[in-house]
């Protein structure tokens, strides 16, 4: 899964394909490197970012959305807002990526048990104007992994197939980098949390996120600029492929295809 911002701050990615063809060019030169799904997002979710409205969101991700559609791009909509889902799938989107997993629009499930679409469900404990300050865990993996099963009770309860949903630990929301690393090694028992439809496809989002851009820095104070944090993103793709993920979501498509491919062909060997 290849990334798109359009918004002009970012985590990654920030303000350059905040214009609405530097993002469409910028969509199909993903999907040429090999990206199988494009996913387009208008809302920052970097730590301590303020929401946009839902007027802006829609603004930013629908002529992008319609064109990498109508071109043939399988797209998904990365948003927490029903609205925005629902013009997304109307424009051509054939998936919903929420990073809330559902909590931040209560309308959102009722959308996705009826559109019939996949829908990516992340671990999120609240907006990221003031998530860092719920990153307090005794034990990450079981907190993540019984906060993301009540949510697929929620869900299924609402009239969503288990079929559609794939689950994200979300590296980064509400999680100090110590969580990050703790739940990237554990991924095969997030995939398998408490529901009889377990295990469930899982997506993972490390790309040029802080916890690897920390660890590669000069110090504590000098985390490594994001643009520098590709290559450590790609040996995260074939790990985590390699651990069984369903899908990464990268924002530099070459070396992570490549890495994906490598590690399927591991997978087939290790099985024989
Ligand atoms: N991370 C970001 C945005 N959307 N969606 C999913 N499913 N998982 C993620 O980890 C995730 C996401 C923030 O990253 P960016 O702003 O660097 O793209």
């Amino acid at each position: 899964m290849g990334v798109i911002n359009v918004t002009p701050d970012s985590f990654s990615d920030g303000g350059k394909w905040f214009g609405r063809e530097d993002a469409i060019a910028h969509g199909l030169e993903l999907a040429a490197a090999g990206a199988d799904i494009v996913d387009v997002g208008g809302e920052s979710t970097r730590p301590g970012a303020l929401r946009i409205s839902e007027d802006e969101e829609l603004r930013r991700v629908g002529p992008v959305v319609t064109a990498l559609a109508e071109a043939g791009v399988v797209v998904s909509i990365d948003t927490m807002r029903v609205r925005v889902a629902e013009r997304a799938l109307g424009a051509g989107a054939r998936l919903v990526n929420d990073v809330s997993g559902g909590l931040a629009d209560p309308g959102m499930a009722g959308l996705i048990a009826d559109a019939r679409v996949p829908y990516v469900v992340m671990h999120w404990r609240g907006h990221s104007v003031d998530m860092q300050d719920r990153a307090i865990y005794a034990d990450v993996v079981k907190e993540v992994t019984a906060e993301l099963s009540a949510r697929v009770t929620a869900l299924t309860a609402a009239g969503i197939d288990p079929a559609q949903l794939i689950i994200d630990p979300g590296l980064g929301f509400a999680k100090l980098p110590a969580h990050s690393w703790t739940l990237l090694t554990r991924l095969p028992e997030i995939a398998c949390l408490d529901h009889p439809a377990a295990p469930f496809p899982v997506l993972v989002g490390a790309s040029r996120k802080g916890f690897i851009a920390r660890l590669l820095g000069a110090g504590p104070d000098a985390p490594r600029p994001f643009a520098g944090c590709d290559d450590a993103t790609v040996a995260l793709t074939t790990y985590a492929a390699l651990a069984g993920a369903w899908c990464v979501r990268v924002h530099s498509v070459p070396g992570n295809a490549d890495a994906v491919r490598i590690a399927a062909r591991l997978g087939e060997e290790r099985q024989l």
